[in-house]
């Protein structure tokens, strides 16, 4: 067994330094060290992080550092890298680096290089994605596709959705994608509104090919293409999957030569680079496509190869440690200053949370510490206008990640600056406040000035990168994924299993046959959801 995380030299050393640094402000902090905001940073994979306006002095980051080694993250990093099972609980490799590693690289799975199979998958992606963009695969009556519906959910559908608003500006303006995932039927309804069944391609992306929101959507597609286009042999064109269950994909009647594959060492998180990612490279082309591998690829390999101390996802994962058991903030805050980042939120959100929120350590003991925080965050000006009222004044600590870039991708510049005025300015207030005298020198009414008054010492990261381009993309979601494995690898825990997720796939399908039963077939659960479900059966009858 493992010592307990608190039992650790470098854990018991951070405590010790916390009581010293808990109260140390970020006015004095930077009044005493000139050079803090040029020192306190670092670059890799053309993104540049800005940890300066943290609660943490040199020691902190040589601490925590410590305590990453102590924890045995590089070598757990490492492990991961060359394909070792570290997903123990469903003795899994977990490779999603494998799937943006250069053609020619060697990653092993049992002794099988996977690299090969994977720029396969890629190169039948791209040969069918071209010939969707260029007309060249019809649909049933032979009218070209203009849209393409995902029904997948989680894992199967958040990275491409939010994929997909990112790179609005590398559409092909010609093909619109449209996103199912929810199970209420209103989904599927408003995401076809308005299409012609002879012009929409839906791909069925499910890893299993058995998630009941997945299947059930997939059925009311399959029912909509048949009744409108009048045929069942129109599904051939209109239909592809992406999934790891050849025979479940057979099954529901999807030609295998239009099944685009993955494997079990992927993630439903960590696979919007696989061909969950179909969606994705019919949208943005194939060259694109590979553009955000490449991003990928670069982050994964800064986060392989650079020191700890320079390494942006490490860093990033120990503030993340640093704040979440020590000062013991219940959430984190990510504030994209980019509008076509809307989605990014939600999809880390996923990532963070289904990875960290864990309560059982490797050896299957109760952590006796704080693992996996709350993750929220809504793009930048928005959330401004909303609540960064909480941020800035209220009574808890919300460390936030603040994301911007550099040139706009909108043609307006002056709109750009606009924004990252703002993006500059909220990390800037919410570090150093407004004490009283400078509210009061402002011509303040007495009345009024102590409620104007901002603490200040609010910590930001700033991640900055050039232009919210598919590589730039790339390189982001990495930063995270891997921050969120730095941080899983100090509380050594499971980033890669989900049995909560898995427990919700049961429960409810023992309920389904219940809700359709007669209003008094006798109910087997505790006296509220009886009674619910009673009320449910009476009220749609
Ligand atoms: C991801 C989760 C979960 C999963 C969905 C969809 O890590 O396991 O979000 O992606 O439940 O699963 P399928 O792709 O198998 O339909």
């Amino acid at each position: 067994m493992s010592q307990q995380l608190t039992e650790t030299q470098a854990w018991q050393a951070l405590e010790a330094h916390y009581q010293n640094v808990k109260d140390a402000d970020l006015r004095t902090l930077f009044a005493e060290d000139g050079e803090r905001g040029e020192r306190l940073t670092a670059e890799g994979a053309e993104l540049f992080l800005d940890f300066s306006k943290n609660r943490v002095t040199d020691e902190t980051i040589r601490l925590l550092l410590d305590l990453a080694r102590e924890r045995g993250v590089e070598a757990r990093r490492d492990a991961m890298f060359r394909g070792e099972k570290i997903n123990i609980t469903e003795r899994r490799a977990v490779l999603h680096v494998a799937l943006r590693a250069p053609a020619g690289t060697r990653i092993e799975v049992d002794g099988q290089d996977v690299v090969p199979e994977v720029h396969e998958v890629l190169d039948r992606m791209s040969a069918f994605s071209e010939k969707v963009r260029n007309g060249g695969w019809t649909g049933h009556t032979g009218k070209r596709i203009r849209t393409v519906v995902n029904i997948g959910i989680g894992g199967s559908y958040l990275g491409p959705e939010m994929a997909y608003r990112a790179l609005r500006e590398y559409r092909d303006p010609a093909l619109a994608l449209r996103f199912v995932s929810n199970v209420d039927g209103a989904n599927f309804e408003a995401a076809t509104e308005g299409l012609d069944a002879a012009e929409t391609l839906f791909i069925i992306s499910s890893k299993t090919f058995t998630t009941l929101e997945t299947m059930t959507n997939a059925g009311v597609a399959r029912e909509w293409l048949v009744g409108k286009l009048g045929d069942e042999s129109a599904i051939a064109k209109h239909f592809v999957a992406v999934s790891t269950n050849t025979e479940e994909v057979r099954k529901f009647g999807i030609d295998t030569a239009n099944m685009f594959g993955f494997w079990d060492w992927v993630g439903g998180r960590y696979s919007m680079d696989s061909a969950i990612g179909l969606s994705t490279m019919l949208s943005i082309g194939p060259d694109n496509y590979r553009a955000l591998l490449a991003g990928f690829h670069a982050m994964d390999e800064h986060f392989r190869t650079a020191p700890l101390e320079r390494n942006l996802p490490a860093l990033l994962g120990l503030l993340t440690v640093w704040y979440n058991n020590f000062f013991r903030m219940e959430t984190l805050g990510v504030m994209p200053y980019a509008a076509d980042l809307a989605r990014f939120p939600a999809y880390l959100q996923q990532l963070q949370m289904e990875s960290n929120g864990k309560h059982v350590d490797l050896d299957g003991r109760h952590v006796t510490y704080e693992t996996g925080p709350i993750i929220w965050g809504e793009p930048g000006t928005d959330g401004q206008h909303s609540f960064f009222q909480l941020i800035h004044q209220g009574t808890k600590l919300i460390p936030c990640d603040l994301i911007g870039f550099i040139k706009p991708l909108s043609a307006n510049a002056h709109q750009h600056d606009l924004l990252m005025a703002n993006f500059f300015a909220q990390a800037e207030a919410l570090a150093f406040g407004k004490t009283l005298d400078e509210v009061k020198a402002e011509g303040t009414p007495d009345y009024q000035a102590p409620f104007r008054v901002m603490d200040g010492n609010r910590p930001t990261n700033i991640i900055l990168a050039d232009k919210l381009t598919p590589h730039a993309l790339g390189t982001l979601v990495a930063l995270y994924e891997h921050s969120v494995f730095t941080q899983g690898a100090v509380w050594q825990i499971d980033s890669f299993d989900q049995w909560g997720v898995e427990l919700g796939k049961v429960l409810a399908k023992r309920i389904i046959p219940e809700l359709s039963a007669a209003g008094d077939a006798p109910l087997g659960h505790d006296s509220s959801t009886n009674a619910l479900i009673r009320r449910y059966r009476a009220g749609k009858a």
